[in-house]
């Protein structure tokens, strides 16, 4: 039987702006709105990012202790995973700022690639290794975060040599210029490449947020949305809200057959311990 749909939303990430949306959360009170409203209209988990109040990426430690506390205290059953991807440029050390808080979840980012026009988001195989260790000497449950094939394949090297540890979480964020796209065939291919055991979400970033959304929802992964990936309800139309974005996917989901599910059944179907 097909597992519940986790639904992810991915609400400020580093690169979006309020320019390009004025809904793109960047104050702690604007996050904590965001997440509550997402987690209302179904999402189980939440993808954090920090900023400081001007928009700025930050991975301090102590700006993200302010952003989930706040978070917990309004939305206490969803499932926190902060960004160890950070900013393009950022150190390594500087990306793991967020791990010093003991999350219960976070990213493992499994490989390196140009991001948008002249960036380079690096994520080198001594990098993953040095990642995947600190998360495993946290008990942090890692989400494998792989933008084309090549990373898939880093990964099931990895858990080969027994660096990258079962259970095997998969987020595909397929359409950054420099990565993968997102067409039909571009999932069908990475979902035949992982084993039959592990877990996938997609995460389709700009126009290929939908149509991922509906291809994973029946196949049986699971979907990220957000204003992270995505600015547009639809063709035109700059999304009101991450809400709103969570609010789509539910609909389609519910078109299709596939029931959501809530964050403790999200961390049944990831197995994940409880911290
Ligand atoms: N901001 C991107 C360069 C993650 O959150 O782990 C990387 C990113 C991945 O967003
Ligand atoms: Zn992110």
């Amino acid at each position: 039987m097909t597992d519940k749909l986790i639904i992810t939303c991915a609400m400020t990430g580093a690169e979006v702006t309020k320019e390009g949306n004025p809904a793109v959360p960047y104050t702690v009170n604007e996050m904590v709105v965001s997440a509550c409203e997402a987690v209302k209209a179904g999402a189980s988990v939440l993808h954090i990012h920090a900023r400081r109040d001007d928009g700025t990426p930050v991975q301090d430690a102590k700006r993200f202790a302010e952003i989930l506390s706040a978070i917990r205290k309004e939305c206490p059953k969803v499932i926190l995973q902060v960004s160890t991807g950070g900013a393009v440029g950022m150190s390594r050390d500087e990306r793991l700022g967020p791990l010093t808080l003991n999350p219960e979840m976070a990213t493992l980012d499994c490989g390196t690639l140009n991001f948008g026009g002249d960036d380079i988001f690096v994520n080198t195989e001594n990098d993953i290794i040095y990642f995947a260790k600190v998360m495993q000497a946290k008990q942090v449950a890692y989400e494998l975060e792989c933008f084309e094939k090549g990373h898939v394949d880093t990964v099931l090297r990895l858990v080969k040599k027994g660096i990258i540890t079962q259970p095997l979480r998969f987020s595909f964020v397929l359409g950054v210029n420099g990565g993968m796209s997102g067409e039909t065939r571009d999932l069908a291919f990475l979902k035949e490449s992982i084993p039959d055991n592990a877990t996938f979400s997609v995460a389709g970033v700009g126009r290929y947020e939908f149509s991922l959304a509906e291809q994973a929802i029946l196949c049986g992964g699971h979907v990220r949305v957000g204003l992270e990936d995505n600015l547009y309800l639809e063709k035109g139309v700059l999304a009101k809200s991450n809400a709103e974005l969570v609010h789509k996917v539910v609909e389609i989901a519910s078109r299709l057959g596939r029931e959501i599910a809530t964050p403790e059944e999200a961390r049944r179907i990831l197995r994940m311990e409880i911290k």
